[in-house]
């Protein structure tokens, strides 16, 4: 992928489509990218489950993620544990890997408000449902945290649909302005609902975008892990260092429907599915560690059995959990709870 502008240089790509390290490319550190990995795995079978679950009539609606854990778990895993995360509705993978409890996920999208509420010391804030409304929030966290001298950066995802709406705008422009040390993370997966990515701008890239706030804009592969965690991690130190923010544009593809409410086969044609398919990021990874010695298939099977295991005990809790209050529709929103009866 071409590098718009950054001041960092020119920023490394790791893997081909296939999974095979780029020729003249580092290998990553090991260790990363086994932690990387199995993040990448649990979110995918925890993506596959919240599917069947909304299939069941357990949850109500639900957005996956698959095809989109490269950029979610690059970006989130090169955050500090101060930094915070400000997800939209399909970020669900990111927020998983910064540590919000699995079955609090689950419990969210059946509708507990138990689901918005992180843990304390685990910094991400509620799902944005509304498309945008969050990046405005992590401009304006960013710059508290300038304000306060402390050191923490904003970190926001959000899709290539987002990009046209006037909170991008204004986020990213007062981010510029005020120095806010905050990293802009778009996922183009190629589609806002049915709106195909040349419907959404005019422009080449939403990177180019960038050069209109003063800051820098760069496009990555989204699909290969180790370089948006490269790209992530230099935004971050960027913005650490009183820089300013960062755009980066994460060229990726999401595997299923926009929601279980969706037909994706109504916009995309079967070739270009399957050709997404083969690019997808996990099992890029996966070949990757296998053609490396890093593991096996044996290992990678029972690495599937761990993950599913902590999912399974997500899910089990979050069915055992008592249904939400109605009432509780305006607890965290005005200070009284907002209860007729409070
Ligand atoms: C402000 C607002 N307008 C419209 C919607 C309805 N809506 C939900 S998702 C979506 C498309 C967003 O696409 P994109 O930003 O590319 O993210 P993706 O769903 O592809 O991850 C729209 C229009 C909404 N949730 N919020």
């Amino acid at each position: 992928m071409r590098v718009v502008a950054f001041d960092a240089g020119e920023l490394p790509a790791y893997l081909d489509e296939g999974g095979h390290l780029l020729p003249g490319a580092q290998a990553p550190d090991p260790d990363l990218a086994l932690r990387l990995y199995r993040q990448m795995l649990l979110a995918r079978r925890l993506d596959i489950r919240c599917v069947n679950l909304q299939r069941q009539g357990r949850i109500g609606t639900y957005p996956p993620a698959a095809g989109q854990e490269g950029v979610q778990i690059g970006a989130a895993m090169a955050m500090a544990q101060a930094d915070w995360l400000f997800p939209s509705y399909r970020d669900g993978a990111a927020a998983a890997a910064r540590g919000m409890p699995l079955d609090a996920m689950v419990a969210y999208w059946m509708g507990h408000p138990r689901g918005g509420i992180a843990p304390a010391g685990v910094n991400v804030f509620p799902f944005s449902i509304p498309v945008g409304s969050h990046i405005p929030h992590a401009a304006g966290m960013a710059w508290a945290a300038r304000l306060r001298g402390e050191d923490a950066c904003a970190l926001c995802l959000f899709g290539d649909g987002a990009t046209s709406e006037g909170d991008f705008h204004e986020g990213l422009n007062f981010a510029a302005v005020m120095r806010a040390p905050a990293v802009f993370v778009c996922q183009n997966n190629g589609y806002a609902i049915s709106v195909p990515f040349r419907r959404q701008t005019a422009a080449e890239h939403i990177a180019a975008k960038a050069a209109g706030y003063g800051m820098p804009g760069l496009t990555v592969d989204g699909n290969d892990v180790f370089a948006v965690h490269a790209a992530v991690a230099a935004a971050l130190a960027r913005g650490r260092a009183g820089k300013g923010p960062t755009l980066i544009e994460a060229m990726t593809y999401r595997l299923g429907p926009h929601t279980t409410s969706d037909d994706p086969s109504r916009y995309r044609t079967p070739e270009e599915e399957a050709g997404a398919r083969a690019r997808e990021p996990l099992g890029r990874v996966a070949a990757y560690l296998e053609a490396a010695g890093l593991l096996g298939a044996a290992a990678r099977a029972q690495l599937t059995a761990e993950v599913d295991a902590e999912v399974d005990a997500a899910v089990t809790e979050a069915l055992a959990a008592p249904p939400a209050d109605p009432g509780d529709i305006t607890a965290f929103t005005v200070a009284d709870g907002g209860r007729a009866d409070a």
